[in-house]
């Protein structure tokens, strides 16, 4: 079949609206009609070229969501009409890593998704005869896309896409980070770094589990007005401040940070993160993606005297199993995502999306099919 999509033809060049070819689904696949598309950072980031896994030409887009058109043969969890949120984190429960319960790093198709192909090392799509790569698993900035069964979560029919699709990357890497990777507890004190679309979200994960002091850090003075509207109740630019920021910040937490998360995907301010951190036991969570070649580094004897140094991918979230939970987290009003959506755009405008956000206008943009 043909569809609409957003192609990254090069690195740092802005995306072209074409029409592609699409094959269908082979065995274990399921065609989706993408109804509603996020732009993450890491879009950006892939575009930009600093990413070390980065292919082109691709189809980018991660942050979907959609319905089931057609399954291919050996699809046993889903049927033309659900509705299902496409996962760059899949969740085959056979794997070592699922079956570990220790990690929502599910291994079954990472090597062939890293090569930008579906399991069977080969592209569904393609352009003038040329294949396209995949992106993550999932190319979302298409009309169209094709996904292993293991990578969909289906969801609620009265779900809004325009919406939950932001669920598919930073609402669930967000609060999931809060919730899987710290495990923050009611009470405890923590420094946000970076508010755009992941941070904000980890500042609504911790108003959530009864977070007491939530500091918010960003370079843009802008996003003061945003922490606070999700429960931030401190803000720090670190750039208007006299003298070092992570000393500012044990100061305002009292001695150091229960928990600390990077938002940024900046190494300096990694740095900082891991270092504002309470001696003995604070813990920095770090979400956000560095540049290929970009290497962290402290002194050891930050870690030999008890903070400790995570990462988090997707939030720790298991997609087929918590994805549809958190749907209903939202249905429900326990968490919010429309004030988030700042920019909804067609497809023939994605670019500007881009722009948006490095201009820092923008929380989230959504591309509605
Ligand atoms: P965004 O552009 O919306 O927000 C980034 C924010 O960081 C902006 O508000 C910016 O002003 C701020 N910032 C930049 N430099 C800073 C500095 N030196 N100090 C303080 N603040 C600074 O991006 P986003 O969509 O929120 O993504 C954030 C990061 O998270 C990116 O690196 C993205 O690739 C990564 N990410 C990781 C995962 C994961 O699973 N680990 C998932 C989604 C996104
Ligand atoms: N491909 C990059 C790393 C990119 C990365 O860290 N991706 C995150 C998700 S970002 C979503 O916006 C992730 O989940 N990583 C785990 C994984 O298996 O990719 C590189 O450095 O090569
Ligand atoms: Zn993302």
């Amino acid at each position: 079949m043909k569809t609409r999509a957003a192609v990254a033809f090069e690195a740092k060049k802005p995306l072209e609206i074409v029409e592609v070819d699409l094959e269908g689904p082979k065995f274990g696949e399921v065609l989706v009609e993408i109804k509603a598309t996020g732009i993450c950072h890491t879009d950006a980031y892939t575009l930009d070229g600093l990413d070390s896994e980065g292919l082109f030409p691709s189809i980018l887009g991660h942050e979907g969501a959609g319905v089931v058109v057609e399954v291919g043969p050996g699809v046993v969890s889903l049927k033309p009409g659900d509705h299902v949120i496409p996962l760059y984190t899949p969740e085959c429960r056979q794997c070592k890593s699922c079956l570990s319960r220790k990690t929502n790093l599910c291994t079954a198709i990472r090597a062939t998704q890293g090569k930008g192909l579906m399991p069977d090392g080969t592209s569904r799509f393609s352009y003038k005869g040329q294949a396209i790569h995949h992106y993550m698993g999932c190319s979302t900035f298409a009309n169209h896309t094709v996904m292993p069964e293991i990578a969909l979560a289906k969801i609620r029919t009265d779900a809004p896409f325009d919406k939950v699709c932001y669920i598919g990357c930073g609402v669930t890497t967000g609060v999931g980070a809060v919730t899987n990777t710290a495990q923050v507890e009611p009470g405890a004190n923590a420094v946000v770094f970076g508010l755009g679309g992941i941070g904000l979200n980890v500042i609504q994960g911790l108003k959530m589990v009864g977070a007491d002091k939530i500091v918010g850090v960003d370079i843009n003075d802008d996003k003061a007005e945003w922490g606070k509207r999700f429960g931030m109740t401190h803000f720090v630019n670190p750039k208007k401040i006299d003298g070092d920021i992570v000393a500012h910040l044990v100061e305002l937490t009292g001695g150091g940070a229960d928990y600390t998360f990077d938002c940024t995907g900046n190494v300096e301010v990694m740095r900082q993160a891991l270092e504002a951190c309470h001696r003995g036991w604070g813990e920095s969570i770090i979400i956000g993606v560095a540049p290929s070649g970009a290497e962290i580094k402290t002194r050891p004897f930050q870690l030999v005297t008890g903070r400790v140094w995570k990462g988090s991918a997707f939030g720790g979230a298991r997609g087929r199993t918590d994805v549809p939970k958190i749907v209903d987290w939202y249905m429900d009003g326990k968490i919010e995502i429309d004030p988030m959506i700042t920019h909804i755009l067609p497809l023939e405008k994605i670019n500007d999306a881009f722009d948006l956000m490095h201009r820092g206008e923008s929380i989230r943009s959504v591309v509605v099919f």
